[in-house]
C-alpha cells in the first residue's frame, strides 16, 4: 500500500566534512522525495541524548555522542511514498560492510562508527527526531515538487 509518510534524515558530522551533502541531498531529490525542512545545525548534547536515548547505556553510547557533536550535521525532514522504508534502502545498513552496493553507506563509509547519514526507523521515531532538530515553524509543506505535480496531472501522461 502507498502511504504518503513523512521521515527524518541527518547528514553526519563525517559526511559534512567530507562534502557529501549535495550528493547525498540529490539522491533523495532524484528519486522525487520533497524537502520539507533542510537546516545545518550543531547538535546539543541536549538534542544528542535525545536522539539517541534508547541506546543509552550500551558500549559504543559515548561514541556516538561524540560523533554527532563533534561538528555541523545537515537535518532535513523527507517527504514521500512509503519515506521511512523507502529512505532506509536509499542509505544502506548501519553496518556499511553490510549494505547493499548503491546505497549511501555502502558507498560512502567504511565502518560503522561513520556511517555517514541517519534515517529514521519508524514512523514513531520520524515524529519524534523531527521534533528533536525541527519548530514546527520551519517545515514547509505548501508547495508541490514534480513527482505530486505529475501525480496530479495523471491524466497527460
Ligand atoms: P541506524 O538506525 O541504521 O542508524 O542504526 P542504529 O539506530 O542501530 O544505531 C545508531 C548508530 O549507532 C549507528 F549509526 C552506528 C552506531 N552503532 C555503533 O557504533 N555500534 C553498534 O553496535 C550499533 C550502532
Amino acid at each position: 500500500m502507498l502511504n504518503e509518510e513523512r521521515t527524518f534524515v541527518a547528514i553526519k558530522p563525517d559526511g559534512v566534512e567530507r562534502g557529501l551533502i549535495g550528493e547525498i541531498l540529490t539522491r533523495f531529490e532524484k528519486k522525487g522525495f520533497k524537502i520539507l525542512a533542510l537546516k545545518l545545525l550543531e547538535v546539543t548534547d541536549n538534542q544528542a541524548a535525545m536522539h539517541y536515548e534508547e541506546h543509552y547505556g550500551k558500549p559504543f553510547y559515548a561514541r556516538l555522542v561524540k560523533y554527532i557533536t563533534s561538528g555541523p550535521i545537515v537535518a532535513m525532514v523527507v517527504k514521500g511514498y512509503n519515506a521511512v522504508e523507502s529512505v532506509r534502502h536509499i542509505v544502506g545498513a548501519t553496518n556499511p560492510l553490510n549494505a547493499d552496493v548503491g546505497t549511501i553507506r555502502a558507498d560512502y563509509a567504511q565502518v560503522m562508527e561513520y556511517n555517514v547519514i541517519h534515517a529514521s526507523d519508524s514512523l514513531k521515531s520520524a515524529e519524534r527526531e523531527i521534533s528533536i532538530y525541527f519548530n514546527k515553524n520551519e517545515i514547509v509543506d505548501n508547495w508541490k515538487n514534480m513527482a505530486e505535480e505529475i501525480i496530479e496531472n495523471e491524466e497527460l501522461l
